[in-house]
């Protein structure tokens, strides 16, 4: 399966390393700040798209420049003066492209720094856990520069903050920094600068010793379920936790358990 993911057509904004079960995404188009155009957006679908039902255990996702993503490639939207249909069409690339790395399968890790702002806000919250230093400044400029968010924000970003505040974000430009980033959810961990990519690939590595069908129930079931009036979450929780619970690795460790041989640090302390 290991082919398949170096199948992917030549990726012209993204560096791809393979590190043991994990994959190392790096974007770059540091020149433009990571901007996100047309040819962006299509080469993530193309790789989140190999991710699935490959040995990858788990993603990492972090950026050459200071900035890990600018959003919307402003320019390449003003020079093509497109019109509400055209650009209605990009809005579902870009919904395709980040279905992708939500449903990929295996956690998605986000090292984050400097600007994770519109649309770049919108790429990190299709991931599963993300990461910042203190360089790192959530925003939604989008009200500023007189348009509207186009990438997935009004479900994921509204999720992960609540809409009050993402309208307090989209209407105010209110940037997230630092501890008040993670306390709103923007992201789970803040670490010094230069340890931002060795905490996230410690997540990944971590996170890939799980089961894989455990991870993609873990990844995929919850914001599925979330989607779902209560009486069918409930029906799918029980389907899924009855295929994922009787699996034969689940049967392995809990039998490790019942024996006392499992290990006793399971549950770590965040440090
Ligand atoms: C860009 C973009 C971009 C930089 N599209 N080219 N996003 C924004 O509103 C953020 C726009 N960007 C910025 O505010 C700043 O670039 C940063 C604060 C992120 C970084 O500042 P700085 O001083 O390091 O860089 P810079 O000088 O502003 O930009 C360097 C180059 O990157 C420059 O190109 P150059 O050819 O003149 O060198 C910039 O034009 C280019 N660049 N950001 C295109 N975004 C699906 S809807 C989603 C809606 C949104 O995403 S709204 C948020 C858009």
């Amino acid at each position: 399966m290991i082919e398949k993911i170096f199948s992917v057509p030549k990726l012209e904004y993204m560096q791809c390393e393979r590190r043991s079960n994990l994959l190392l995404v790096t974007l770059d188009r540091a020149a433009k700040r990571n901007a996100l155009d047309r040819q962006f957006i299509e080469e993530l679908f193309e790789l989140f798209s190999a991710v699935e039902g490959s040995d990858v255990r788990a993603v990492v996702v972090t950026a050459n420049g200071d900035h890990f993503c600018a959003g919307l490639d402003l320019v390449e939207h003003h020079r093509e003066d497109r019109s509400a249909t055209d650009f209605m069409h990009i809005c579902r690339r870009w919904h395709a492209a980040f279905e992708r790395i939500q449903h990929c399968g295996v956690p998605v890790i986000g090292a984050l720094k400097g600007a994770v702002v519109g649309g770049g806000l919108e790429l990190a919250s299709s991931f599963h856990i993300r990461v910042a230093d203190p360089t790192t400044y959530f925003a939604l400029p989008e009200g500023q520069r007189g348009i509207f968010t186009g990438g997935g924000a009004t479900v994921r970003v509204a999720r992960m903050v609540g809409e009050a505040r993402m309208m307090d974000m989209m209407l105010t430009g209110r940037v997230y920094t630092g501890e008040e980033a993670v306390s709103v959810g923007l992201c789970q961990y803040l670490v010094p600068t230069d340890q931002c990519l060795a905490k996230a690939i410690g997540i990944a590595e971590k996170a890939a010793e799980n089961p894989p069908l455990s991870n993609f129930a873990i990844t995929s079931g919850i914001g599925h379920i979330g989607n779902m009036p209560s009486t069918d979450a409930f029906f799918a929780e029980a389907f899924i936790a009855g295929i994922t619970n009787t699996q034969p690795a689940s049967k392995e460790r809990l039998e490790a358990f019942a024996n006392k041989s499992a290990p006793k640090t399971l549950l770590v302390p965040q440090e």
